[in-house]
């Protein structure tokens, strides 16, 4: 049984796989005479056919295919959502126009205004988007780049579209789901101009007269016919994605700017994914600074990789395949790991760091502390994984393996004194995971997870098929009791967790094992730990996360948040972890009660009350009036009664009884089942590692072992402390 509820997506939620929710390449592949020259019409992420050069654009190259229609009556397919998500898609296709035109060398600066009215602005200072005439059209290129979904252009410099969008082709999708659009462009002296409503135009291409300005400027209203919400822009979701391309694309600035709160933002990285790696790294201790760092054109493709080691001892590594985020990794990430520990291993060899029959370094052991960023650009990227985020082109494989060799090879033989540090750490996670294995094997020779039979607080549901079962994790026996009543025992399960689980991120595996709480956690769920993990064996696919809402409930939901994303992290790439919404409040009036989920809502529901009683109180107080004036023989109708003021907490005119809900436990099983488990009723955000990057930054500065940051980090959220949402 699936709940029908909306699923939201939470804010640890994760990276959209760009990409993924994009008209399938079949459909554009069999459209009659597409002649495709750099990459099909859609999706714009996705496994393309390979490329064709080209020196220059002219306006006959760009083919001329179908109409916007079919992107208004499946947006969907080409933005992945019309919710908040799809809104957000907007800008990055436009963004990717002027990303790509910056990787082609031609634009410097890349501007984004979030205005008051919702509308969008994005201006770059490229060579503008062409705008001579089509011969067989006869339209100038810039209508036909706007108003059809073309297969996109010969692009410039004869090279491959780097960005992962479409050059001019996201463009058209974008101006079909806007209700207005505007586009100006700045060249060869003049500026011209062109407006569309619908994706339709309503102006011809416009001379507008001289400027000494090259470049395009694009702006736009989303269309409320489409989008659930044309206002919903997140400033926070708009920098964390700008400043992604910013580093991914060296030397571009970008500056944004919310003129609904004022608040903007710059961001300009002449190192590129070098300080993205310094960012990454943050305030963790440094082993090689700076960090390594290679660039590297091989005909089509570009590999462009940056790691460092710092005392950590997890592995925050991104990949990227043409600006897109392969959240699954992929053929670069296994050429970058095979040629990373061969290269320490030849090192470790040569320098009599690791005996000649001493144990290797593995792949594990070099992962430990390890900061890293691949970014490679190639001419036709496959696309495959659950999520269609994990890179399949061989031979991304064998290239960054070799430049990763030679050039960390040399790193090493020339930075000594950072090559022996890098030794030490690495020999270090050798010993460790020696040991640990050993300390492992003797607690599953205790039988600590093998075999184990389920644990006995579990109250296990009777479903078999964990696609049907969920998992309630619920924060203490009191409310793991009114649960246990309360739940709907053919495929929900309960596990009450008692007290804190440990500080995962300053524990080893076998101490972690060895501790109750998550050891009953880890045969609950099936799947085994660490390593050894494996999601197709967990017993559940809806593990909901509930604890209270206060301080402890925050952070109990931290800890086993962090748990997951060291431990299980594939249970958060699947889309398993969720976390449940309990009420805050329960507000009474007289017969009515209403279940409230969060402090606005509460506002609402009172300023209802409030008016309701005010005309009550009028119309009474009016009809009394009017009586007595009737009687009196007087005329004043239509004068304005006021009412009294109304208290609504506590004071003596108490509007309505709030009951605040500090614990689950405070509620009692029907409650709890009709708030917060019920699948036709309740609420649960979906946990995903959207910004994997400010999971990991939070998750260390809230449990890593230095206290300054996480100081630093509840002085600065002291106030949103309560409902801490990671
Ligand atoms: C704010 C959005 O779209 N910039 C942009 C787009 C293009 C060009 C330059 C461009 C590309 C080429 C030649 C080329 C586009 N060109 C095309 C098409 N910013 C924004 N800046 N001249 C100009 O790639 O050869 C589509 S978009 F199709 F004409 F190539």
């Amino acid at each position: 049984m699936a709940p029908k509820k909306p699923i939201k997506k939470s804010t640890l939620a994760a990276s959209r796989a760009r990409g993924q929710a994009t008209k399938p390449i079949s459909k554009s592949r069999k459209t009659p005479k597409v002649e495709v020259l750099r990459k099909a019409a859609a999706p714009p992420r996705g496994n393309l056919p390979e490329a064709k050069k080209s020196d220059s654009y002219s306006a006959k190259d760009i083919q001329v295919l179908e109409g916007l229609k079919p992107v208004r009556k499946r947006p969907g397919m080409y933005v992945g959502s019309t919710g908040i998500a799809g809104l957000h898609h907007l800008i990055w296709e436009i963004v990717d126009n002027s990303i790509d035109e910056a990787m082609a060398g031609h634009a410097t600066k890349i501007t984004m205004v979030i205005h008051k009215d919702a509308t969008i602005t994005v201006e770059d200072d490229g060579r503008g988007i062409p705008v001579d005439k089509h011969p067989i059209t006869k339209k100038s290129a810039l209508e036909t780049i706007m108003t059809t979904l073309h297969a996109g252009g010969k692009f410039g410099g004869g090279g491959y579209k780097v960005s992962g969008g479409l050059h001019g082709v996201g463009a058209s999708v974008v101006n079909a789901l806007s209700s207005w659009m505007r586009v100006e462009v700045g060249k060869d002296g003049r500026i011209y101009s062109q407006e569309y409503k619908q994706g339709e135009p309503i102006t011809a291409v416009k001379q507008e007269g001289a400027t000494k300005w090259t470049g395009t400027r694009v702006t736009w209203k989303a269309d409320k016919e489409i989008f659930e919400n044309v206002d919903d822009y997140d400033y926070k979701t708009v920098v964390d994605h700008l400043r992604q391309q910013a580093y991914l694309t060296k030397g571009v600035a970008v500056d944004i700017l919310d003129e609904r709160t004022g608040e903007s933002d710059h961001f300009k990285f002449d190192g590129g994914i070098k300080e993205y790696v310094v960012h990454l790294a943050g305030n963790k201790n440094k082993i090689n600074e700076p960090p390594f760092y290679v660039d590297k054109q091989i005909k089509d493709h570009r590999i462009e990789i940056s790691l460092q080691y710092t005392e950590d001892f997890n592995e925050n590594l991104y990949a990227f395949a043409n600006n897109i985020h392969n959240t699954e990794g992929g053929t670069h990430v296994v050429g970058f790991r095979a040629a990373l520990t061969r290269t320490l291993n030849n090192y470790g060899r040569k320098n009599n760091l690791i005996k000649e029959n001493g144990d290797a370094l593995t792949g594990e052991d070099v992962k430990e502390g390890l900061v890293a960023v691949i970014s490679v650009k190639l001419p036709n990227p496959q696309f495959e994984g659950q999520t269609k985020s994990k890179l399949g082109n061989t031979e991304i494989r064998t290239m960054v393996e070799s430049v990763m060799n030679d050039y960390f090879g040399s790193y090493l033989e020339e930075s000594p004194t950072q090559a022996r540090r890098i030794l030490g750490k690495v020999l270090l996670a050798a010993r460790a995971r020696l040991a640990a294995r050993a300390a492992r094997e003797t607690v599953l020779r205790k039988g600590a997870l093998e075999g184990m039979t389920l644990p006995g607080k579990l109250a296990d549901c009777s479903e078999r098929d964990p696609a049907n079962s969920e998992l309630y994790i619920v924060e203490g026996d009191s409310a793991g009791g009114s649960a246990k009543q309360g739940r709907d025992r053919n495929f929900q399960a309960i596990l009450p967790l008692r007290g804190k689980i440990l500080n995962v991120e300053r524990s080893q595996l076998d101490k972690m094992i060895a501790n109750n709480e998550v050891k009953a956690l880890v045969i609950a769920l099936g799947g085994g730990i660490g390593e050894q993990f494996d999601a197709d064996k967990i017993r559940y696919h809806r593990i909901i996360i509930m604890t209270d809402a206060d301080v402890d409930g925050a952070h109990i939901r931290v800890l086993l948040l962090t748990f997951f994303y060291r431990y299980m992290r594939d249970i958060i790439n699947r889309g398993y972890l969720y976390i449940a919404q309990p009420p805050l409040y329960l507000i009474k009036k007289g017969k009515e009660q209403w279940y409230v989920y969060n402090d606005e809502e509460k506002e609402k529901i009172l300023e209802k009350l409030r008016v309701a009683d005010l005309e009550k109180k009028s119309t009474k107080a009016g009809q009394k009036a009017k009586d007595e004036a009737d009687s009196a023989g007087q005329q004043n109708e239509g004068e304005l009664i006021e009412g009294e003021e109304v208290v609504a907490e506590g004071g003596p005119k108490k509007i309505a009884d709030i009951q605040r809900y500090k614990g689950l436990g405070e509620m009692n099983p029907e409650q709890l089942w009709s708030t917060t488990m019920d699948p036709e009723r309740r609420t649960i955000l979906q946990v995903t590692v959207d910004s994997a990057a400010r999971a990991d930054e939070i998750f260390s500065t809230l449990m890593g072992d230095d206290v300054a940051p996480r100081k630093k980090f509840i002085q600065d959220n002291a106030a949103a402390v309560a409902n801490l949402d990671i």
